[in-house]
């Protein structure tokens, strides 16, 4: 049943024992979400503690600062910023059924939850943690403030996507009058790289192929290349490589074949306005958004770029 900020704030009023749960592969948005939210029941009297079926990654390990671990059975289960019960992970099997209350933000979900507090609208999930926060008249504190400033600058790509509104701002111009290191925290969640995530850009760069006046940019991540890589950087390195290539001047397509299997490899392409990605990965069965798609080719790396860079060409060929 979907419910308003209203009376989602009523019933975390009425209810006690939380547990709150973020999705696997934790981001900053449920992070930030589940932390705020804990610091928020707390301080309303109640016990609450959080879960996630994933390590929190080094770099936003300080979300978790200053929560104080309470031990109590838990009676009531609220999910953050989770679209669908699968994503709960290894905890889907053990909570997915007992979800009590979910706050998200996702524009398409499957219901899950006996109730649903759901704003596509909100940039951030934390968006909705902050405005419940207020209905409860729980005052923030520079801890609070810190988790839902995570949140708001993780699914912003800091304030810079365009999902990112008038509220968006108002509510992060809240939380500045609290006082934590905003700038440090940008710093960490978007600018710091670790060495070991640099040196695999650099081979990368190294390695980029390009065609069609370097309108098209292509990088292949083989296995080998990542086994080379795997010691010197944290799992979440390997994220957003697929990005790398159309950061490039000039390059209208962006494209990254990513070994899964010795004869499969997963494709991803990323495009300028011009050029619409999905359907270019729709002639591979494959699909997603105009800007970003992706697809699974079969074959030899050189099998599947042969297939691939024939329909690369004529894209970027229409435009000219
Ligand atoms: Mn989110």
């Amino acid at each position: 049943m979907l419910i308003n900020v209203e009376r989602a704030a009523r019933m975390l009023r009425e209810y006690d024992d939380y547990l709150i749960l973020s999705h696997a592969n934790p981001d900053g948005d449920t992070l930030g979400c589940a932390y705020a939210l804990c610091g928020i029941l707390q301080k309303a009297g109640k016990n609450a503690k959080c879960r996630c079926a994933d390590e929190i990654a080094p770099r936003m390990k300080y979300l978790t600062d200053g929560i104080k671990p309470q031990e109590f059975e838990h009676k009531t289960i609220v999910s953050v910023d989770v679209a669908d019960r699968k994503l709960l992970g290894s905890l889907n099997e053990v909570y997915g059924d007992e979800v009590f209350l979910a706050i998200d933000h996702h524009r398409s979900r499957t219901e899950f939850a006996e109730f649903t507090l759901v704003e596509p609208d909100a940039a951030a999930a934390c968006e909705l943690i902050y405005e419940i926060a207020e209905t409860m008249n729980v005052p923030l504190d520079d801890k609070i403030a810190t988790c839902l400033y995570t949140g708001l600058a993780t699914d912003t790509g800091c304030f810079r996507f365009s999902n990112t509104t008038s509220r968006t701002h108002y509510i992060a111009a809240k939380l500045m009058e609290y006082n934590f290191p905003y700038e440090e925290l940008n710093y960490r969640l978007f600018d710091m790289k670790s060495k070991g995530r640099v040196r695999l850009e650099q081979e990368i760069f190294d390695k980029m192929e390009f065609y069609c006046d370097d309108k098209i940019a292509m990088v292949c991540l083989t296995q080998e290349l990542m086994d080379r890589h795997r010691d010197s950087v944290d799992s979440e390195d390997f994220n957003g490589l697929a990005g790398m290539p159309r950061k490039i001047e000039g390059v209208e397509l962006g494209v990254t074949i990513k070994q899964k299997e010795k004869d499969v490899f997963k494709i991803s392409v990323r495009s300028s306005e011009e050029i619409n990605a999905s359907e270019i990965c729709e002639k591979f069965d494959g699909g997603g958004h105009a800007r970003a798609a992706g697809c699974t080719i079969e074959g030899t790396l050189e099998e599947v770029k042969a297939a691939l860079l024939p329909e690369l060409k004529k894209a970027v060929e229409r435009i000219d």
